[in-house]
């Protein structure tokens, strides 16, 4: 891709075609957007963020990953278009130009490249990374359950051929471990946003424990608003509340690390559809969906902002 005006936001596209509409971004956007190596994955691809600012050092910031599951190709997706979105919104919509003349985004499209890679090559649901070890039959372990915070805990699994192995110890994978270096070296994250597919809901921690947590009223209350705020522009419904009461225990999950680490606004996306498509998400529902999810990601953005 030489340049992003033949790039189709509607379609989904590979890790070559991303990685290389990723360079035209940043340098036809280069006054906001910069691009940061993290790391690189378990076989050697980079693993990208782009950085939004408008000036400053150290701002306080809002992280979104998009993409931890490789097989959540409306996730990726759902990234691009909001990528395109923030910087054609910043000095139009009022809002986020407040947000970023404040803070800095930061957003990793592509968390599991190698994962992602083989979706397109050989597996279309793996869901895993492509991590092995010696010894180990079975491939991959899961990202969304290698964290510290509760990890090898209930809804995870010890057994590398499991579709949740949770990996031999915390962090072990450098798709996982490059973001908490991170976050944790920039120490001014204020909102984490950990975007999965597909069943419409939007989540707040804890996986790994059915107790609330202690900011439980203020992270309800802002997922009802950032849920309403996403009904209003397809109508399309999202279910909210901890992930353990909404969803199922899982231990050793993103935002639950993101929590326990100080990150208060730590959310979960569940991106479309409820089942009928599931992973196989028609591109034709890209476009609604990334717009009604940044609705949702505005609301979570705004209230960081205002506290
Ligand atoms: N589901 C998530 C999973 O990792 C989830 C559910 C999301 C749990 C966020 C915890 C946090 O099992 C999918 N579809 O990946
Ligand atoms: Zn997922």
């Amino acid at each position: 891709e030489r340049s992003t005006s033949s790039f189709s936001y509607s379609s989904y596209h590979t890790l070559e075609e991303i990685y290389s509409w990723i360079d035209s971004f940043v340098t036809e956007h280069a006054n906001i957007v910069s691009k940061i190596q993290i790391g690189q994955s378990f076989e050697n691809r980079s693993i990208l963020v782009l950085k939004f600012s408008t000036g400053g050092f150290q701002r306080q910031a809002i992280w979104i990953d998009t993409g931890i599951h490789s097989r959540e190709w409306i996730t990726h997706a759902t990234g691009i278009w909001t990528a395109d979105k923030i910087v054609s919104e910043y000095g139009k919509d009022c809002i986020l130009t407040n947000i970023l003349d404040t803070m800095d985004i930061f957003l990793e499209i592509v968390s599991n490249p190698d994962g992602f890679a083989f979706t397109h090559s050989m597996n279309r649901l793996w869901r895993k990374n492509k991590s092995s070890r010696p010894g180990v039959a079975c491939i991959g372990v899961d990202l969304n359950r290698n964290w510290k915070s509760g990890f090898g805990g209930n809804g995870s699994n010890d057994n590398p051929c499991s579709e949740t192995y949770h990996g031999p110890y915390p962090h072990s994978e450098p798709e996982v471990s490059a973001i908490v270096k991170f976050i944790t070296d920039h120490r001014n994250i204020k909102a984490l946003i950990s975007i999965h597919s597909y069943s419409q809901m939007l989540m707040y921690p804890y996986g790994y424990s059915l107790e609330p947590v202690s900011s439980k009223e203020e992270l309800c209350n802002l997922s009802k608003s950032a849920a309403q705020a996403l009904y209003k522009v397809h109508g399309m419904q999202y279910t909210y509340g901890s992930i353990s009461t909404t969803l199922y225990m899982a231990s050793g999950v993103t935002v639950d690390w993101a929590y326990d680490s100080g990150i208060k606004y730590s959310f979960s996306f569940e991106l479309r559809d409820t089942g009928q498509y599931g992973f196989l998400l028609p591109a034709t529902q890209i476009i609604p969906t990334a717009q009604e999810t940044w609705m949702a990601i505005r609301t979570i953005m705004i209230h960081t902002l205002n506290h």
